[in-house]
């Protein structure tokens, strides 16, 4: 068989008229959006929302091109390079999967070989907008204080060699300090990564970085530069064969760099003056305070997403659409998110029905095959947004948890229980190490392994380990997940109208 000829620019005109195209010409495209940190998740997000604006903006819209940069591997530029920038996002649900080209990568930058330097970049007049997904741990920040690690080896890099920076902070501030220089105007950065406050905890972290290069370019950031809070969603699992595979068949040309996605896209933007697409096109909403939903998100989505994780797990399922599908792991779900997390937020009862129902939906879906192992990666730096401080609200409230408690209890769990590692379960985490020597140390004794995890003051604050009702109650969740099955443990928390028999 001939090999399947690779997509690219000059081939659009073939693809498969299943697909859906760019409905502008890419070439006519101009980047005025520098985007740090090119993986799936801004392929499927920013980037088709991107597109979505050009195509209703028209001519108007042509200055959106966007450059985007892979901070560190090649990976990403050597598969989208050969093809032009193009990739297949493949919109899967039950219904079937649809296939849409993209074609708003006009410049494929891989950062550290850059002939430019992304400071250069950042100050091209250009550049209107930068955006980053560089995952929580890229912003090197300090896991207790929230500030930025100073003396992190990047950053001293950045500091000694600032022509070609390592960090996206260390790159974004020596941008500034050029257009600082040469008095020109400032792009708006945006942060479109999965942490509390990304806005401000960006612009706090290129102002620590600026503020040792010179205080009056600190000064000159923090009164001048845009930050804006966002909350960006869209359930990406990781890019598989079967991707490359369905992107073959829909389009009619091969793809190295598809993605693959659900059809939910929520972008909540902090209001911001100035040019920018119409992101509006893709359902993006500019508000004035991103913090509800950024906490609606954190404690529905990603809680409900650790819950299903670290006991679907434990249960023997792969994927959240797998534990999805036991009647017992969708009662706890519902539950979990109405009586438990939602309870915490300030959001009335008909909208949380709503937001709750629709997170069902979109947890079921049997075409996203995303892995309980990634979902369960760094727990130790999730816990406490996303479980432990809604449960100290509960508890505080009077409200029961069990589910909540349940969740961490199988956390600890992936610790402790090494047939759940025979299961195939990886765990990926900081701490991984730590907390592996932690359950080696009371293994046979729930109460006492209880005590020390919830010793954890990095992890629980502190505290958590002298509240004996806690204590107790996480030691019967230990013990419950050892001697029942995970649906038992489940069963025994679940109110008496959700259990189906
Ligand atoms: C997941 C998120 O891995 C995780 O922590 O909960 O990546 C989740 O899929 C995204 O936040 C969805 O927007």
């Amino acid at each position: 068989m001939p090999e399947p000829r690779r997509l690219r620019l000059d081939r659009l005109d073939a693809v498969n008229h299943r697909a859906r195209l760019p409905d502008f010409d890419p070439m006519a495209l101009e980047c005025g959006i520098l985007h740090l940190g090119c993986g799936a998740f801004h392929r499927a997000h920013q980037a088709l929302a991107t597109q979505r604006a050009i195509e209703v903006q028209g001519d108007a819209g042509l200055g959106w091109g966007i450059a985007a940069a892979s901070m560190t591997r090649a990976t990403v530029p050597e598969q989208l390079r050969p093809q032009d920038g193009l990739y297949t996002a493949l919109e899967r649900s039950e219904a079937g999967t649809k296939a849409e080209i993209v074609g708003v990568l006009r410049d494929i930058v891989h950062a550290p070989t850059d002939p430019f330097g992304l400071p250069a970049r950042i100050a091209d007049p250009r550049t209107k907008i930068v955006t980053l997904t560089i995952t929580p741990t890229g912003y090197l920040l300090e896991p207790s204080s929230g500030r930025l690690m100073d003396s992190h080896k990047d950053i001293q890099h950045d500091l000694l060699k600032p022509l070609r920076p390592r960090s996206a902070v260390g790159a974004i501030a020596l941008g500034l300090e050029r257009i600082y220089a040469e008095g020109g105007r400032p792009p708006v950065i945006i942060s479109c990564d999965n942490i509390s406050e990304n806005g401000r905890t960006l612009r706090d972290a290129v102002v620590n970085f600026a503020s040792l290069r010179s205080g009056r370019l600190a000064n000159w950031i923090a009164r001048n530069v845009r930050f804006p809070n966002t909350m960006v969603d869209r359930i990406v699992p990781t890019a598989s064969a079967a991707d490359r595979e369905d992107a073959l068949k829909l389009t009619g040309f091969a793809d190295a760099a598809p993605v693959s996605m659900e059809p939910f896209l929520q972008w909540v933007i902090e209001d911001f003056a100035g040019p920018r697409p119409l992101w509006e096109a893709a359902g993006a909403q500019f508000v004035s305070d991103v913090a509800p939903y950024e906490l609606a998100k954190l404690r529905m989505l990603n809680g409900v997403h650790m819950m299903l994780a670290y006991l679907g797990g434990l249960a023997g399922y792969k994927t959240i659409a797998d534990a999805m599908a036991d009647a017992a792991f969708a009662a706890a779900a519902a539950q979990f998110m109405q009586a438990e997390q939602g309870a915490t937020l300030a959001m009335p009862a008909a909208k949380l029905q709503d937001y709750a129902a629709v997170l069902m939906t979109r947890l079921r879906n049997p075409a996203i095959r995303h892995d309980v192992s990634r979902i369960g990666r760094n727990g130790s730096t999730k816990m406490a947004t996303r479980l432990f401080r809604p449960l100290l609200e509960n508890r505080a409230a009077g409200r029961p948890a069990p589910l909540t408690v349940l969740a961490i209890a199988g956390w600890i769990s992936w610790f402790t229980q090494r047939q759940g590692m025979a299961r195939g379960l990886v765990i990926t985490d900081p701490r991984k190490e730590a907390l592996l020597a932690l359950a080696a140390q009371e293994s046979a004794q729930p109460q006492a392994q209880a005590r020390l995890f919830l010793g954890q003051e990095d992890i629980f604050g502190a505290g958590a380990a002298g509240d004996e009702a806690l204590v107790d109650e996480l030691a019967t969740a230990l013990r419950d997940l050892r001697v029942l099955s995970v649906r038992e443990a489940l069963r025994l928390r679940l109110r008496h109208e959700n259990i189906t028999h």
